[in-house]
């Protein structure tokens, strides 16, 4: 097939499933193309089958607001009239599937008709999506895609209860690479960051208030105060500059390390004992999965698809929102003995495994073949 793949490309998770799906695509021998303002993050153009057009939207004066859906459904419409493109996959339905639904329409005035698949991410629908400002829009071209998927029951659900949807919504949880893992690091080079007596904690994310940053520097505080830790803090965002101030007021400066933005979370989440998602809200946690299918159990919250993702008292433990002390003391409970958090370990990869690219993209490739069929 020749897929053209359009998403956000910077660190969010939606960008990364959407890479990650284009690769894996790429290596079963689909064409793809991913058009989007910048590469993404995470794509290597090392495969021969993947291809990157660059959406540009040139400065002008009189507009207060660069238009870039209309720069990105122009950009669709001559990509896949030049690549002969068989099918549309948009991630993120702000604005990507309204954009689609455009091209979708110019190239119908030419006789092109080119089914469109819209994934949703999150906040695609539950915090910004669902803002009046954006909702009619939104339900729209949620209601015009040919197929729809969302990466988890729970975000099916708040779809169903936000919105009007007239169409099916399909459930294609996020994705990862085991194999990838099982090779990769055999050095991990955890002295670098921590002494051997010292437990590291992670968290990784775009540091955005539903993240509740706060939540995990009061539980490493808790952890600190019980045993030898460090916190790593990966990611960079509005609530960075509050977090670093609230670890000097904390006195605990000196064991948290913000990293910022990277591109080594692999490497990270290999020295990792710990995760921490303590989230407002979580269509996934695909972070989650990162640090179970890299042996790093989970203390999160329970909110939205978090508990498809970590199983309670397995690959580790899931709290009410805000919950700080219960979130403290399961971390404790797996951190305080070798022998514990080696059977956390080992069961968050054993749950992640249950989220293997090859069982997950297939799922795609199905929805895929079965628009096309009526295409
Ligand atoms: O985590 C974020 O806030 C970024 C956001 C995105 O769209 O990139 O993530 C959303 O999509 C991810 C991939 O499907 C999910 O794993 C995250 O749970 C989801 N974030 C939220 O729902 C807050």
């Amino acid at each position: 097939m020749n897929i053209a793949i359009v998403c956000y490309p910077t660190f969010g998770g939606s960008g990364v499933v959407a890479t990650e799906l284009g690769i894996a695509l790429a290596k079963l021998d689909h064409q793809v193309h991913f058009i989007t303002y910048k590469q993404p993050v995470r794509l290597g153009l090392l495969n021969p089958n993947i291809h990157f057009h660059e959406v540009s939207v040139p400065e002008y004066a009189l507009f207060h607001y660069q238009p870039y859906e209309l720069a990105l459904s122009s950009k669709l419409v001559n990509t896949i009239k030049k690549y002969k493109i068989d099918l549309l996959h948009v991630h993120y339905a702000i604005p990507h599937a309204y954009a689609g639904y455009m091209a979708k329409k110019m190239l119908a005035e030419e006789g092109i008709d080119i089914p469109m698949v819209t994934t949703l991410h999150g906040t695609d629908i539950t915090l910004v999506g669902n803002h009046p400002f954006y909702k009619p829009a939104v339900t729209f071209s949620i209601n015009q895609s040919d197929i729809v998927t969302s990466v988890s029951q729970s975000l099916k659900d708040d779809t169903l209860r936000l919105f009007d949807i007239k169409k099916e919504i399909n459930v294609v949880p996020n994705f990862i690479d085991v194999s990838q893992q099982k090779t990769s690091f055999t050095d991990c080079q955890r002295e670098l960051m921590a002494k051997p007596d010292e437990r590291i904690i992670t968290h990784i994310s775009n540091f955005r208030p539903v993240k509740r940053i706060p939540d995990v520097i009061d539980v490493f505080y808790n952890i600190q105060d019980a045993m030898p830790a460090k916190l790593l803090m990966v990611g960079e965002g509005p609530e960075r500059k509050e977090a670093e101030k609230k670890c000097r007021e904390l006195g605990i400066k000196e064991k948290v390390i913000f990293l910022g933005n990277s591109n080594e979370i692999d490497k990270i989440l290999c020295f990792s004992d710990l995760f921490l998602l303590p989230s407002e809200k979580e269509s996934f946690g695909l972070a989650a999965l990162e640090a179970m299918v890299n042996r790093v159990p989970v203390i999160s919250s329970n909110t939205g698809g978090i508990p498809e993702v970590n199983a309670q008292g397995i690959s580790g433990y899931l709290s009410e929102v805000g919950d700080i002390n219960e979130m403290s003391k399961n971390a404790i409970r797996i951190l305080e003995n070798d022998t514990t958090l080696e059977m956390f370990k080992q069961n968050a990869f054993l749950e992640a495994e249950k989220f293997d690219v090859n069982a997950i993209v297939p799922r795609y490739i199905a929805l895929y073949e079965e628009v096309l069929a009526i295409f």
